[in-house]
């Protein structure tokens, strides 16, 4: 079994803290879930989350722009885009220089305001992050989030640059074409190579409905996706898997 959850406003609260989501994901390993955390968050603001948390299972970066996959976590071979000390990671997404360089171009034309043109204070005051965490934030590798922007003919234009715009909980975020649904296929394949999977997802976003679209039990938190069951909180899980 594997469970694919969004982090902000589905496991992690208003408030960033990874605490109240302790007892869903204790319980989720319990069941012998693994768990994928898919996420707009960059690579290092995920590995905060999955150390407090103890999370051990691969996970998806950047709004489905990469899979991050610890070494030795498949006893297979299987091809990935580029290796670390503790990863192979699948690249799906657009480097992060390119779409900055793309944004810093047309910036001051659609008034845009985003990670990479904003100052550490701005950022804590556009998103509410501890100042710990927006450091993290900023270390974007495959995207970049919108804090302000005039949306008129502002989608287009990225369009014609092989960029596009999705919809998150709190802001709109810039990536190449990838979602996060592209990823979870991915993850799905590599384990369908051991076993018979069953998938889950949990999400409350816009750009959490490609996810849900590809597994087999999705759940939605105030987002309303036809095939989901809805729920209130990551918590009621607890209640409604057995
Ligand atoms: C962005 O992600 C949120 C969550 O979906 C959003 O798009 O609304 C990303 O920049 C992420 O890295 C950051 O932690 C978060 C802060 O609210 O905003
Ligand atoms: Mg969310
Ligand atoms: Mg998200």
């Amino acid at each position: 079994k594997v469970i694919f959850l969004d982090l902000d406003k589905t496991l992690i609260g208003d408030d960033y803290s990874p605490e109240p989501a302790k007892e869903t994901v204790n319980f989720l390993k319990e069941r012998g879930f693994k768990i994928i955390f898919n996420s707009s968050k960059t690579r290092l603001e995920q590995e905060y989350y999955r150390s407090t948390l103890e999370v051990k299972d691969p996970f998806i970066v950047e709004n489905g722009s990469a899979v991050y996959i610890p070494k030795n976590y498949f006893p297979f071979e299987f091809p990935f885009t580029r290796g670390t000390q503790d990863y192979k990671i699948i690249e799906l997404g657009t480097p992060y220089e390119i779409i900055k360089r793309i944004l810093d171009k047309i910036s001051t034309e659609f008034g845009l305001k985003y990670y990479g043109n904003s100052s550490i204070e701005e950022i804590v005051r556009f998103t509410d992050l501890p100042r710990r965490l927006a450091k993290l934030a900023t270390q974007r590798e495959y995207s970049e989030t919108l804090f302000k922007w005039n949306k008129s003919g502002f989608e287009e234009k990225l369009k014609k640059n092989g960029l596009k715009v999705s919809k998150g909980s709190r802001f709109y975020t810039v990536t190449g074409p990838t979602d996060k649904g592209k990823a979870t296929r991915v993850l799905l394949n590599l384990y369908s190579k051991l076993e018979k999977v069953e998938s889950y997802a949990v999400g409350d976003g816009e750009n959490d409905i490609p996810m849900l679209e590809v597994v087999d039990n999705p759940f939605a938190i105030g987002l309303s996706y036809n095939r989901a069951k809805n729920i209130k909180k990551i918590s009621e899980l607890i209640e409604v898997i057995r």
